[in-house]
């Protein structure tokens, strides 16, 4: 594979952007190479500068489900630009995406539009502490919510519960009322409960964990959360921005069951486009003003071309369910080709990670137990034979609808070559 053109953009854009990007991990930092610049993708494949193809299982770290510029999403998107791009003012597309959300997700009877993950999870945050009148919230080590400053932390020296800033300009205070506990672990959930239980505003999971690679929730451990934030009265979030309309139209919350009390959701939910929201139970969400005095505000939110995306996104989806089955097949054999090479591999639906270390990947510690120099010489292999993945252990592989079987072999044999040259 060439990579000059790739190359020379790089050398260009690190003079104009931080590490020449516009978000971390695309700068392939723990993969220790220039990063590809991308062209164009159509279905299932992605075109870097030099022209070289590969079949891509990033989708852009979630929202492509139907793969790049699906034909419905496209035409969606082009009707609503005849329009005009943004009027600042609510619209029928916002009325309409609002619906089918709570019509998939009935657990979000109300919701606010925003523009990322990001936004949507400190903005809801921020209202379950409204609602609740609290200070103190609960994240898990190793998920990642966006990078707002209160989450951006990591586990303080006092035996884990409190946090300090893992991030340059997150001052110490911002991090003060942030309380870490251990995925799949509930004694630490329940440790943090019976010390600080009546000032918890909210539990904050992703219901499967995929900002550690991919890591499932424990049998009851999604119930438990359920329980326990019950029993004390705080508000359960779960962050559905990857699962949210990836693991089937409900989302987790349906997949395994437990009814959060606020959902944020991004990626899909736009359809490519940069759109997430934020909702939950009525009675919470009314305090968000202008209803409310949690106030909140975004001028592109609910924009039409973005709701014209996610609604086009969704209604694909709504019209063909079996699409589901078909990317979890597809998954399922990617998983299989990937075990036979000895890789330790988490896969529940679409989604999956492929961990290089012989320990089972159940939580935190046993995710960072891989050997990320053996990944990214994997990452390196896929790529000089055209197969796409994420730069980095820690992230998830994706299957879209637009993955053909011929796409799915093809990236089986080359996985299964892995080591044989
Ligand atoms: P954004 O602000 O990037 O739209 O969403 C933040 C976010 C929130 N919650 C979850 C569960 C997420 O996974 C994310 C963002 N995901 C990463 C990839 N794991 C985005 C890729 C990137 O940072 O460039």
């Amino acid at each position: 594979m060439k990579y000059e053109k790739s190359h020379r953009l790089y050398d260009k854009a690190v003079t104009l952007m931080p590490g020449g990007v516009n978000s971390p991990v695309r700068a392939y930092g723990s993969v220790g190479m220039k990063p590809l610049f991308i062209e164009r993708a159509e279905g299932s494949k992605i075109y870097d500068a030099d022209g070289n193809e590969y079949i891509d299982y990033v989708c852009s770290w979630g929202p492509c489900i139907l793969g790049h510029g699906h034909p419905a999403v496209i035409k969606a998107v082009k009707n609503a630009c005849d329009k005009g791009l943004t009027y600042g003012a609510p619209t029928e597309k916002e009325v309409i995406l609002s619906s089918m959300i709570r019509e998939l997700m009935p657990s979000m009877e109300m919701v606010r539009m925003v523009n990322s993950g990001t936004e949507a999870v400190m903005s809801a945050i921020r209202t379950a502490r409204g609602y609740t009148g609290r200070d103190m919230i609960v994240k898990f080590k190793g998920c990642y919510h966006g990078h707002s400053d209160g989450l951006l932390v990591k586990a303080g020296s006092a035996a884990l519960t409190s946090a300090v800033p893992d991030s340059g300009g997150v001052p110490k205070a911002y991090t003060d009322n942030t309380l870490i506990a251990l995925y799949n672990d509930e004694a630490s959930v329940s440790r943090l409960f019976e010390k600080y239980g009546d000032n918890i505003a909210c539990v904050i999971v992703e219901p499967v964990a995929a900002n550690m690679g991919v890591v499932p929730p424990k049998k009851g451990f999604l119930e438990f959360l359920r329980s326990i934030t019950h029993k004390y009265a705080s508000v359960l979030i779960f962050d559905e921005v990857i699962t949210g309309f990836r693991l089937g139209l409900g989302g987790a919350q349906e997949y395994f069951g437990v009814k959060p009390d606020m959902t944020t959701l991004g990626k899909i939910v736009g359809g490519g486009m940069p759109m997430a929201v934020y909702g939950g139970r009525r009675d919470i969400m009314e305090c968000v003003s202008p209803v409310g005095n949690v106030y909140q505000a975004g001028t592109l939110s609910g924009n039409p071309i973005a709701t014209a995306a996610g609604i086009a996104t969704l209604r694909v989806l709504m019209d063909a369910p079996a699409i589901y089955d078909e990317i979890k097949v597809k998954a399922e054999k990617i998983a299989a080709a990937l075990r036979s090479t000895g890789v330790y591999v988490n896969q529940i639906g679409s989604l999956l990670s492929g961990f290089f270390t012989d320990r089972r990947v159940i939580d935190y510690d046993s995710a960072v137990s891989s050997d990320t120099e053996k990944y990214a010489d994997f990452f390196k292999y896929l790529l000089s034979n055209g197969i796409y993945t994420a730069p980095s252990q820690y992230e998830a592989m994706f299957v879209s609808s637009a993955h053909s079987d011929e796409d799915i072999d093809k990236t089986c044999k080359i996985i299964k070559n892995f080591g044989a040259e």
